[in-house]
């Protein structure tokens, strides 16, 4: 096992990567940029860096600054968490180029999936199911009028660098897939520095449920069930549950092996989501996989009964899964995150940074909060506007909601908007209560 590992991210998951380290006996060392100086992850950390000001570009993204801590601190690896440098296979390289471990997948794993075209093209080739499409990047109008002409409208032009929602484009009609296409390659340029786009027919109605993965440098290799992430808005996710509602055993065992699959392909190494969207009759098909760990993998730990932040630092320290010859193949129990984001719900989620006044946090049975507020944190402006992840369980799903309504009712966070309410407001919507989550849910229940 690693004597130290530097932390190389801020907010809600640097704490919950320190509480890993810190049970596993692992000294840890985090960064922070000028306006994190008065955080939970520094003042819970064996050591601090400051990396640089305020702007991520600057601090968080920086990516000489964080190696050159971890060097001069002695650390042995880098956890990335999520967002930020998480996904970057330059800066998996520079860890490795600086013997440094990166705690995560191979530098190539991250650029072969960063591709959505060509991870696409290697999961159709060893078949697991994708949405019919074109079989490989489009670059002209006529091949997408072809290909559209095949699978039928209404067909989606997908960025190969998007990802997340990122460069799509939804074209009803041959007479708008002329305009559709150019537009969809000029923001892909602009955004990713890449043009190249696919297209996919577009499913109406989906679900997003994606499976969670393991796997280590000893060959062994577990999926961890599913999460249902259909409630999003604009491709922010507002809560997440498991198991998913829409699942049976045998479909789950059908996902969590095609997952298996995909992973065993390319050699994965590490924490890893294949997500899936799931159409009415059932059938799946893969999106993408992202080789990180995720903001909802509480989810998970709590349905699963593990830890997969230490898992991650154990795998990336070579040893093997702790529970590899037992993985859990059902859900435990049902659990349900809500995304507590700085943001207000009655003015188009606008960002609402400020300093908490008061702060009062639900506890009880069935309840998990990973947090980095307190009372008296002023929430920054500059980054991510997720504040705290508030995560309930109960034997059933019916069990989870009350605790879930019970729960955001208890949670009292004063001086800022937050997305407390708008949760309560999903919990009481009848369709949620039976299940019936599809990618549109919070557009077509709240007109958002
Ligand atoms: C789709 C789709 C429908 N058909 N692909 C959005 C994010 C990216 N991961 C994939 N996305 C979608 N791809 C086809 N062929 C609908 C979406 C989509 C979506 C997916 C998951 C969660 C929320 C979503 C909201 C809108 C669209």
């Amino acid at each position: 096992m690693f004597g130290k590992v530097l932390i190389a991210n801020r907010g809600e998951v640097a704490v919950r990567i320190v509480r890993a380290l810190r049970e596993l006996g692992v000294t840890s060392v985090v960064v922070y940029s000028d306006a994190d100086r008065d955080t939970l992850a520094v003042r819970l950390a064996d050591e601090a860096v400051c990396i640089g000001p305020t702007p991520s570009a600057q601090s968080y993204l920086n990516m000489s600054a964080i190696i050159g801590a971890a060097t001069s601190h002695g650390a042995q690896a880098i956890h990335p968490g999520y967002g930020f440098l998480a996904e970057n296979a330059t800066f998996a390289r520079a860890c490795a180029d600086n013997d440094l471990v990166f705690i995560g997948p191979t530098a190539q794993a991250i650029e072969m999936m960063g591709d959505k075209n060509i991870a696409r093209a290697t999961m159709a080739r060893i078949g697991v199911p994708t949405v019919p499409g074109s079989d490989g990047p489009v670059t002209d109008v006529s091949q997408a009028v072809r290909f559209a002409a095949v699978v039928g409208y209404p067909v989606l032009i997908k960025a190969s660098a998007g990802g997340g929602g990122k460069g799509m484009r939804v074209v009803e009609d041959e007479a708008s897939l002329e305009s559709a296409f150019i537009a969809a390659k000029t923001e892909a340029a602009a955004a990713f520095a890449n043009d190249e786009v696919y297209l996919e027919k577009y499913l109406l109605k989906p679900r997003h449920v994606e499976i969670q993965v393991l796997a280590d440098t000893q060959g062994n290799a577990v999926h961890l069930c599913e999460r249902d992430c259909s409630i999003q808005r604009r491709h922010q996710k507002l809560l997440e549950e498991a198991p998913s509602p829409a699942l049976t055993p045998k479909l789950r065992a059908r996902m969590g092996e095609t997952a298996l699959r995909a992973v065993r392909e390319v050699s994965y190494v590490g924490a890893g989501t294949v997500e899936f969207l799931l159409d009415t009759e059932g059938n799946f098909y893969f999106m993408e996989m992202n080789t990180r760990i995720q903001v909802e993998h509480p989810v998970t730990e709590t349905i699963t009964d593990t830890d997969l932040i230490k898992e991650q630092i154990r795998i990336a320290a070579g040893e093997a899964i702790s529970f590899c010859d037992r993985a859990p193949l059902a859900p435990l129990c049902h659990a349900i995150e809500f995304r507590i984001n700085a943001e207000d719900p009655d003015r188009h989620f606008w960002p609402s940074p400020g300093t908490i006044t008061a702060l009062r946090l639900p506890g009880g049975p069935g309840v998990r909060v990973d947090t980095h507020i307190y009372q008296g944190y002023t929430v920054p402006p500059s980054y991510d506007s997720l504040i705290a992840k508030l995560i309930v369980w109960g034997v059933d799903r019916a069990e989870a909601i009350a605790r879930g309504r019970r729960a955001l009712q208890e949670l009292v966070i004063e001086g800022i908007q937050t997305t407390i309410p708008f949760h309560l407001r999903v919990l009481d919507e009848p369709d949620f209560a039976d299940g019936v989550v599809y990618t549109d849910f919070i557009e077509t229940h709240f007109g958002l």
